[in-house]
């Protein structure tokens, strides 16, 4: 008898989208990512027509594991929000509460960051309503550069790369998003092989830390 996990989800704009899926794809209590267009009123928006949408990253998480506070520190501290000169709609800071829950807390972390700074922060604060997931070839984005991995991992399908936990997690390890510590601590549990292991390793190791995730 396994008890339902009550996932949740998360929705934030922080710039371009292959950034957010990196960084919280691979956080403990993240469950999948997916990147996508959401936040205006254009029906149907594209990469290439995005309308009056911004790019977003959705994050399905276990609320037992992670909190909604956890997830917001990760926002705040991996994009520009202060910024005084105009950000592209398409870039804007933007968070998207799915329950009244997820707005108080968004409210009040906005308030103390800005208790920090002194020039004003630009996140808006709006209620999920429509996502759009994003095209397939940005799904995944870093991951898709690495046709070996994908290959011997089996994540070969675009649904696959979509919708599966192991690939948001080796998305944002291949990136450099995820520390060699907790890279070290999950392996036993992502089941690869050891070869595969190496792999990912190396680029764990020299990705680190560059914050270079588009
Ligand atoms: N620097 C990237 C941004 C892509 S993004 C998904 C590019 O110019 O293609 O917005």
């Amino acid at each position: 008898q396994f008890e339902e996990i009550q996932a949740k989800h998360a929705t934030f704009g922080m710039g371009c989208f292959w950034a957010g899926d990196c960084l919280f794809g691979v956080l403990p209590g993240v469950i999948r990512t997916c990147v996508g267009y959401a936040g205006g009123q254009k029906e149907s928006p594209t990469y290439r027509n995005i309308g009056d949408h911004t790019e977003v990253v959705n994050v399905e998480y276990n609320p037992d594991v992670i909190s909604y506070a956890q997830l917001l520190s990760l926002f705040w501290e991996n994009h520009e929000y202060g910024l005084t000169t105009k950000i592209k709609r398409q870039y804007m800071s933007l968070i998207l509460y799915h329950d009244e829950e997820q707005k108080l807390i968004a409210e009040k972390l906005r308030e103390q960051e800005q208790r920090k700074r002194t020039d004003s922060i630009l996140t808006e604060i709006r209620k999920f309503e429509k996502f759009y997931p994003a095209e397939d070839y940005h799904q995944k984005y870093r991951l898709r550069n690495h046709p070996w991995l994908i290959e011997t991992t089996g994540l070969t399908s675009d649904e696959v790369l979509r919708n599966s936990p192991l690939a948001a997690k080796l998305n944002g390890y291949i990136a450099g998003a995820g520390t060699i510590e907790q890279f070290a601590k999950e392996l036993p549990n992502l089941g690869l092989t050891e070869k595969t292991a190496q792999y990912l390793q190396k680029y764990v190791i020299e990705n680190q830390g560059n914050g270079l995730y588009c």
